[in-house]
């Protein structure tokens, strides 16, 4: 085994990536802003700079670790040069910390606490840079950038997009889009990645907080919100409760505190679009038309598909999101049921995600002037509207969700885990195809954290072959390989972030790559506390057949519930 040493003490290393890893193993902190584990090495902001023994200052994201080697993590040195560099990373910087919304999880104003920079040497930059509020979803503000690159690289190496670069140099340097361009003229596909990794507010997505607050203040409306699934498990982060902590309830209770009329379950939805596209997709195997089917619940994908590879527009499934599926079920049922005028329903959606945002305001679910969903919070949004009105959301006890648009199975939870929506649509083929219950519900095959996933299941004999992926350079990849024809498979799973929605850019930020898993595996135990697993067993589901829709992929249910993507 190989060993070196951090401030004396002996460590053991074995296939790390690099020293910084290692020296991390000792409980010691390293800082670093341009060090992502899920990014390449940059090795730009020198804040994880080192002393080797015979080597001097080196920075440890780039140092291969050695046997032997003698490293010191805190002499005066490497204290002064971590300084420096912060010092003159706070000089470029619009510091405007009080009012920012980052401010109480920006890694910038951290650093400058946690390593006692009280003071700037340097002469502050006098260029400022206009805001880029073009986009639907994001904010860009380059007067926060510290140069990091993380952005530039997560939207390169995660999605293969390569939208946002570095231009020009010294004082004027900057990300920017592509020539100079705004975000909204590029071929952005919303989904927040470069927002997700940057450590300050330079990318932020774009907030509605206020348009709500209006819209609850209007005695004439009704406010009625929707949960995403990966919402859930994530919040707590911000207000001190562990990453993975299920705080459905106390949502529930926090937005009716708030003032919300109504509070519902996108999983409602989710289970609606198991059904709707497993009938699609089963239609479509039998009739061997337009395989693979690509599922269409993530907008990040969506726009992927119109920007990058329309010929595949006809692969996607042509069923809305759950999200949009809600709204546009919430705006048929919920006026009679409220007894109010539709135009004062406002359906507001808190979402993970930042292409949630630009989804809400597609043509194609805006019909006369009314939305289907009217406003998209991110989960960092509502945790801003808690606090803003002083809310002890770590006191608060649970509340049940409101029905009909409430009640949800496990499979319309798991939705948020990449690999959940092919999950719910096994547990439904499953049952459809072979007319046997099924008992054994999880589906073990389609979880975990591969970048690709596959699964056959053979249904009275029929044969499925299942794919899942997350990550857009990822899907590329499948893509090309389909075209090879060095894979073969009938229906795919796509979505943006890697991960699935519980790593989406609207959680709250953070760089412990292990709340992801815990925000899944607390999906996965949700659906087993709940007491149904399965969307086609949701009695509120069949209800809504039975009154409204008719059967899946009936006229009706394609007015409502289906649409076609143009671009
Ligand atoms: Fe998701 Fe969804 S699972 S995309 O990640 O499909 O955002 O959480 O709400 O619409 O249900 C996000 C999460 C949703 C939708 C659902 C799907
Ligand atoms: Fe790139 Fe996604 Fe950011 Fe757009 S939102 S710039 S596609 S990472």
């Amino acid at each position: 085994n190989n060993f070196l040493y951090v401030n004396g003490e002996k460590v053991e290393f074995g296939n790390e990536r690099n020293l910084l890893e290692v020296i991390r193993k000792t409980n010691i902190e390293i800082p670093t802003f341009c060090y992502h584990s899920e990014l390449s090495i940059y090795g730009a902001c020198r804040m994880c700079v080192v002393d080797i023994d015979g080597r001097g200052i080196v920075t440890s994201c780039t140092t291969k670790p050695q046997p032997g080697m003698k490293v010191k993590t805190h002499t005066s040195e490497v204290r002064k040069i971590r300084k420096i560099a912060l010092e003159l990373i706070l000089a470029n910087h619009d510091r405007n910390c009080t009012s920012c919304v980052k401010s109480d999880t920006c890694k910038l104003q951290k650093l400058s606490n946690d390593l006692g920079v009280n003071e700037i040497r340097f002469k502050e930059r006098e260029i400022r840079f206009d805001l880029d509020k073009s986009s639907d979803a994001l904010i860009r503000d380059p007067n926060k950038c510290i140069l990091c690159g993380d952005c530039v690289r997560a939207c390169g190496e995660i999605q293969g997009i390569g939208v946002i670069d570095f231009v020009k140099r010294g004082e004027k340097a900057a990300v920017m889009p592509a020539f100079g361009k705004e975000l909204a003229n590029v071929d952005c596909v919303d989904c927040g990645q470069c927002a997700r990794v940057c450590p300050t507010a330079s990318i932020t997505p774009k907030y509605e907080v206020d348009k709500v607050w209006k819209e609850i203040e209007n005695p004439d409306k009704v406010v009625v919100a929707q949960i995403a699934p990966a919402v859930r498990v994530a919040i707590g982060e911000l207000f001190g409760f562990k990453p993975g902590a299920l705080l459905t309830g106390q949502i529930v209770n926090a937005l009716k505190m708030i003032g919300f009329d109504k509070v519902f379950d996108t999983s409602f939805a989710a289970d609606l679009t198991v059904i709707e596209e497993a009938n699609e997709f089963i239609q479509r195997k039998q009739e061997d038309y337009k395989l693979p089917l690509f599922t269409s619940c993530c907008p990040g994908w969506v726009k992927f598909v119109e920007y990058y590879h329309p010929e595949l527009i006809t692969n996607l499934s042509s069923c809305k999101s759950p999200q949009q599926m809600f709204g546009s079920v919430a705006k048929e049922i919920l006026p009679e049921l409220l007894n109010i005028k539709k135009e004062n329903l406002a359906v507001v959606s808190i979402m993970p995600c930042t292409a949630k945002k630009a989804e809400a305001k597609r043509p194609e679910f805006n019909h006369g002037g009314i939305k289907e969903v009217d406003y998209v919070l991110t989960t960092v949004e509502l945790a801003a509207m808690i606090k803003e009105a002083g809310i002890k959301f770590e006191n608060l006890t649970p509340e049940p969700l409101d029905m009909p648009m409430g009640f949800k199975s496990g499979a319309g939870v798991i939705f948020g885990n990449s690999g959940g929506v092919s999950e719910a649509v096994a547990r439904y083929a499953y049952e459809k195809l072979t007319g046997q219950k099924l008992f054994d519900f999880e589906f073990k095959q389609l979880r975990g954290s591969d970048a690709l996933r596959t699964a056959e299941l053979e249904l009275n004999g029929t044969k499925i072959r299942m794919a899942i992926v997350s990550g857009l350079k990822n899907a590329s990849e499948l893509i090309k390989k389909l075209k090879n024809k060095e894979a073969e498979y009938d229906i795919i799973e796509v979505m943006a972030c890697p991960g699935g929605c519980i790593a989406g850019a609207g959680q709250p930020y953070t760089t412990e790559s292990d709340n992801k898993c815990k925000r899944a595996s607390a999906l996965y135990e949700s659906d087993k506390t709940l007491q149904l697993h399965k969307s086609q067993d949701n009695p509120y589901v069949s209800e809504l057949y039975s009154s409204l829709l008719g059967e899946p992929n009936s006229r009706k249910a394609h007015s409502l519930l289906h649409t076609k993507y143009y671009n």
